[in-house]
């Protein structure tokens, strides 16, 4: 709100348009609409971590997915950070998992890959992404490992290099706030 407007006189006819004046500021200052727009339509993000690659960082996958679920968004591949549910991926053939991973790679708003650990199918998944046009972001620590020339080199992606756990959080905040 515009501390700096004079408040009008309430017999004046021009009180109302002040109150209204002052609504939109304070409905603008609150960011309402924006907030509105994203509890109504979560973003829907497609989470990319190594699974045959190996899984040293699972639990790590298993957080990253829980935090951006608490920020309203859906995660359309929680099954990455889970390892019952790889489980039951056991009973799906690799052809299956492609598929339907395909489509909701074509389904989502946002890619996000945790790529500290070397993985040929994430790298798959980035390309296809950047081939359809999503937006993809690649986190990794580089303390821990050497990012491949074909992602580090691609100015197409949002490559974001991290330390801590809460560094990467912030930094999904940041691609969830976009
Ligand atoms: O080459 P990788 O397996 O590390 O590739 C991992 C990436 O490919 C992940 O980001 C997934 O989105 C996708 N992906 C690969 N394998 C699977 C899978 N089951 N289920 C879902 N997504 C997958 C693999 C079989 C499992 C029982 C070990």
């Amino acid at each position: 709100p515009n501390p700096q407007s004079p408040i009008p006189n309430p017999q004046s006819p021009s009180w109302f348009i002040w109150i209204i004046y002052q609504l939109k500021n304070l409905f603008n200052y609150l960011n309402i609409k924006n907030i509105l727009i994203f509890r109504m339509n979560p973003k829907k993000v497609y989470f990319a971590g190594s699974i045959r690659g190996g899984r040293d960082d699972a639990q790590l996958y298993t957080e990253i997915i829980s935090y951006i679920k608490s920020k309203n968004a859906i995660v359309l591949t929680e099954h990455i950070g889970d390892n019952n549910l790889l489980k039951d991926e056991k009973k799906l053939t690799d052809k299956e998992i492609y598929l339907r991973d395909i489509a909701w790679l074509k389904e989502c708003d946002v890619v996000i890959a945790e790529c500290t650990r070397p993985s040929l199918g994430v790298g798959y998944e980035l390309s296809f992404a950047e081939n359809i046009k999503k937006e993809v972001n690649v986190l990794y620590r580089n303390k821990e490992c050497h990012l491949s020339a074909m992602i580090a080199g691609d100015e197409y992606f949002k490559i974001f290099s991290y330390k801590t756990k809460d560094d990467a959080f912030k930094i999904i905040d940041k691609i969830l706030n976009n």
